[in-house]
C-alpha cells in the first residue's frame, strides 16, 4: 500500500506539493494534465513536465486520476475510434514515463468528486440548465473537475447524446472500449481503475453502471485481465447503504488497484453528508474497510478523499490540506495497527 494525496497541478491546485511532501506517510501524488479535454491525446513533454515537477518535490507519480474518456466512447458514436487511438496513444506514452495507474470514469459526468453533501430531493429540483450558475456559486472560484465551464455550457447536448443509451448500451460500449486498450494496457503493465459512479443511483435520469457488487463484478468480467480493474471508492459505494463495502473488496480480490477512502453520514435515504475520515464521525467503519483491503492483498496506491473545510482554509471543495492530511495520518495508523496485529 501506498499512502498518496491527489493534487491538481501547479495553478490549479491552492495545495502544493511542498506541503503534502510534509504529511507523513504520504510518498506519492495522484495527478492529471487538468488543462486537457477528454479525447486529447496527451503531449509527451506534458507528461515528463509534470512527473519532473513532482519528483523533484520528493514525491512520485502513483497515478493518474483521470486520463478521462471522450462522451463519444461511452455512448458509442461513430467517432468513437478516432478517440480511442488517442486514449490508447496516451497510455503508451504514460507507459514509457513509467505510469503504471489509470483511474477513469464511465459515466457522463467526468468525476463525482464535488458531492459533498447530497439530497436527492434538492437535484430532482435543479433544472439541469441551471447547472452551470449553480455549480459556479458552490466552487470558491475554482474551476471542479467535471463541472468546467467549456463543459458545462455543452450540457444540453450532452444530455442528448446520453438520451437514447441505456444501461446495457453502456456496458457494451465499454466493453468495446476496454478489449481495444487492453493489449496496451499488457504491454506498458498499466492498471485500469474505474472510479465507482457518485452517487450510486441514476441522476437526472442519466444511467450509472458502475454503482454495486453485480456491476462491478460484471465490468471486470468484460475483459477478462489483470489490467481491468477498479478504484475502491468507499465514498461513492457508501451513498447506497445497501452497498457492503467489505464483501465488496473482497469479491474483487486481485483487482482492486487503486482505492479512495473516506467516511459519510447518512441522514436519510437519499440523503448524506461527507464525514471527517474517522469511524466515530460518519456510519462507515473504517477500521473493516482497511481490514477487508489489507486481508485481500491490497497492494495499489490509497488516498484519503474529499476532507472537510477546517482552520479558515479556503481551497477546492473538498480538497483542501488539512483535513486530507488528518485522514492520510489516521488511515496510515488503521494500516499500521491491522499489519502488526496479523504478526501477533
Ligand atoms: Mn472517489
Amino acid at each position: 500500500m501506498q499512502m498518496t494525496m491527489r493534487w491538481f497541478g501547479t495553478g490549479y491546485d491552492s495545495v502544493s506539493l511542498a506541503q503534502i511532501r510534509q504529511v507523513a506517510g504520504v510518498t506519492g501524488v495522484i495527478t492529471t494534465l487538468y488543462g486537457t479535454k477528454p479525447g486529447e491525446l496527451w503531449k509527451t513533454e506534458d507528461i515528463c513536465g509534470m512527473k519532473e515537477e513532482v519528483e523533484k518535490a520528493g514525491l512520485t507519480v502513483a497515478g493518474i486520476e483521470s486520463v478521462n474518456i471522450h462522451d463519444s466512447i461511452k455512448v458509442g458514436s461513430p467517432d468513437r475510434d478516432e478517440y480511442i487511438n488517442n486514449y490508447i496513444k496516451t497510455l503508451e506514452r504514460l507507459g514509457q514515463s513509467d505510469i503504471h495507474l489509470v483511474c477513469y470514469l464511465a459515466k457522463m459526468r467526468s468525476d463525482g468528486a464535488t458531492v459533498l453533501a447530497y439530497d436527492q430531493k434538492i437535484i430532482d429540483q435543479i433544472n439541469p440548465d441551471d447547472m452551470l450558475s449553480s455549480m459556479e456559486a458552490m466552487s470558491n472560484g475554482f474551476v471542479l473537475p467535471g463541472w468546467e465551464p467549456e463543459r458545462m455550457a455543452r450540457i444540453k447536448e450532452l444530455f442528448a447524446m446520453y438520451k437514447e443509451v441505456n444501461e446495457e448500451q453502456l456496458f457494451k460500449n465499454l466493453k468495446y472500449f476496454l478489449a481495444c486498450i487492453m493489449p496496451t494496457c499488457d504491454k506498458y503493465g498499466i492498471k485500469m481503475a474505474i472510479h465507482p459512479d457518485d452517487p450510486a443511483w441514476p441522476v437526472f435520469g442519466l444511467p450509472r453502471i458502475i454503482r454495486n457488487k453485480e456491476n462491478l463484478l460484471r465490468l471486470v468480467s468484460l475483459v477478462d485481465s489483470p489490467y481491468n480493474g477498479v478504484t475502491l471508492c468507499t465514498g461513492s459505494l457508501g451513498s447506497n447503504p445497501e452497498n457492503d463495502i467489505p464483501d465488496i473488496i473482497h469479491a474483487l480480490k486481485g483487482r482492486i488497484h487503486f482505492a479512495h477512502v473516506r467516511n459519510l453520514r447518512y441522514n436519510a435515504p437519499g440523503n448524506f453528508e461527507e464525514a471527517a475520515h474517522i469511524s466515530s464521525d460518519g456510519s462507515l467503519d473504517m477500521f473493516t474497510i482497511m481490514k477487508a483491503l489489507y486481508d485481500s492483498g491490497f497492494d495499489g496506491p490509497i488516498r484519503p478523499d474529499h476532507g472537510r473545510a477546517i482552520w479558515g482554509e479556503v481551497a477546492m471543495p473538498g480538497y483542501g490540506l488539512y483535513d486530507r492530511a488528518l485522514g492520510a495520518n489516521y488511515l496510515n495508523g488503521l494500516w499500521e495497527s491491522i499489519h502488526k496485529m496479523s504478526r501477533l
